[in-house]
């Protein structure tokens, strides 16, 4: 069964501008724990003191989920992360050759040597650690390098590869396509006779993170890496709800996350990391379930089925329909039958769409149904005025 890794907390964290003080951190996990992810990744504890203390209460709060820290290949950073007393590490160390010579000025065999090192000295400090490995920007590294390394740590220890989109390069279905990554990697893991579990790690620089993930996912990925909102460096990576939902829905994972859960985590990161939630971001944002135009909302009033692919119960919510310039007569109906007016004539019910329509002209929606009650007072006012 696919595990979901959410970063919030580290990745999240290298949003600009984004810091969650350490009580909200402890909520986030908590939250995050209550939804049913199977990995949280709490921060780097060695960036700073109240990072290290989050990362050491998280893990001491006794969730069902793995709590992660983020490490450097350095004997200090491990040493700082396991002193927390998380049950996951995850070491990085990028071995592209653009790094490797332009950056580290190392060659890849000292690299080598220096991650399964301090690989085996993590194994050495805590047996029962999960330890994941990222050369990061795996993907537009040399190949010869990353199955090298790879291999080498899983052999000192390692027992997750995460493939690492770091830059949002990756497009689905050409020779840039994670697919085709996952397969080749576990290729040289079958022909060393290892069965490490891949992680993949999608940036959202090209919009693609998801699609990429899913890709990965398809060609055997074990862990898939999200936020919420999808936050992280640039434009983040993948997006906790759509990724959910995406494998509850069209692939069929049965878990038990609570995905009733999501919008309010949404709310309490939206507010402390002062990022607005997107009125048409997918499942969360508010028109995600609103039909708008009045061709659809007279087809989707008599099926929703007609225009959404995706049920809104699915994460407790209901089908809304938008009044405004756009209305037609079925909206306006079905907006008043939910007010209990029912019987109503056609003459009145055409005078609170003009209103409706109206209103849409100055470049708003009607409310919400306490509007439109108002509306229909004020409508009823003026059609027994005419009288
Ligand atoms: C970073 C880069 C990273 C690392 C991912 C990982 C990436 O250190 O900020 O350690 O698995 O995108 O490569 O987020
Ligand atoms: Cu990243």
């Amino acid at each position: 069964m696919v595990k979901i890794l959410d970063a919030t907390l580290r990745e999240g964290e290298q949003t600009p501008g984004v810091y969650f003080e350490g009580h909200n951190k402890l909520a986030i996990a908590e939250k995050l724990d209550n939804i049913g992810v199977d990995i949280i990744e709490a921060g780097h504890p060695l960036i700073s003191k109240n990072i290290y203390k989050a990362v050491k209460q998280i893990a001491n709060m006794g969730l069902k989920a793995k709590i992660a820290a983020h490490s450097r290949s350095t004997k200090k950073d491990v040493d700082t992360a396991l002193d927390c007393g998380v049950d996951f590490l995850g070491i990085f160390y990028c071995v592209s050759n653009a790094r490797l010579d332009g950056v580290f000025k190392k060659d890849i065999s000292y690299a080598v040597d220096q991650i399964t090192k301090i690989i085996a000295y993590a194994r050495e400090q805590q047996p029962d650690l999960t330890i994941r490995y990222t050369p990061e920007d795996t993907v537009r590294s040399n190949f010869d390098n990353v199955a090298q390394v790879a291999v080498a740590a899983v052999k000192a220890g390692a027992d997750i590869i995460s493939i690492a989109d770091t830059t949002g390069y990756m497009i689905p279905g050409t020779d840039r396509s994670m697919y085709d990554f996952v397969v080749k990697l576990k290729a040289v893991f079958t022909k060393e006779n290892l069965s490490p579990q891949i992680a993949v790690h999608c940036h959202n620089d090209r919009g693609l993170a998801l699609a990429n993930a899913i890709d990965g996912y398809r060609a055997g990925a074990d862990i898939i890496d999200c936020t919420v909102l999808g936050i992280g460096e640039r434009a983040g990576i993948v997006d906790l709800a759509q990724l959910l939902v995406l494998l509850r829905e069209d692939f069929e994972i049965k878990t038990d996350w609570d995905l009733l859960r999501l919008s309010n985590l949404y709310e309490f990161v939206s507010e402390y990391a002062d990022i607005t939630i997107a009125k048409n971001l997918p499942i969360i944002g508010k028109n995600a379930f609103t039909h708008c135009a009045g061709v659809h909302t007279h087809a989707a009033v008599m099926n929703p089925i007609h225009y959404h692919s995706l049920a809104p119960e699915v994460v407790g919510r209901k089908m809304e329909i938008c009044l405004d310039h756009m209305s037609g007569i079925s909206s306006v109906k079905y907006g008043l039958k939910r007010i209990g007016m029912e019987d109503i004539s056609d003459s009145f019910t055409m005078q609170v769409l003009h209103e409706v329509k109206s209103i849409g002209e100055t470049g708003r929606t009607v409310n919400d149904l306490k509007e439109l009650e108002r509306i229909a007072l004020w409508c009823k006012q003026n059609v027994e005025d005419t009288l």
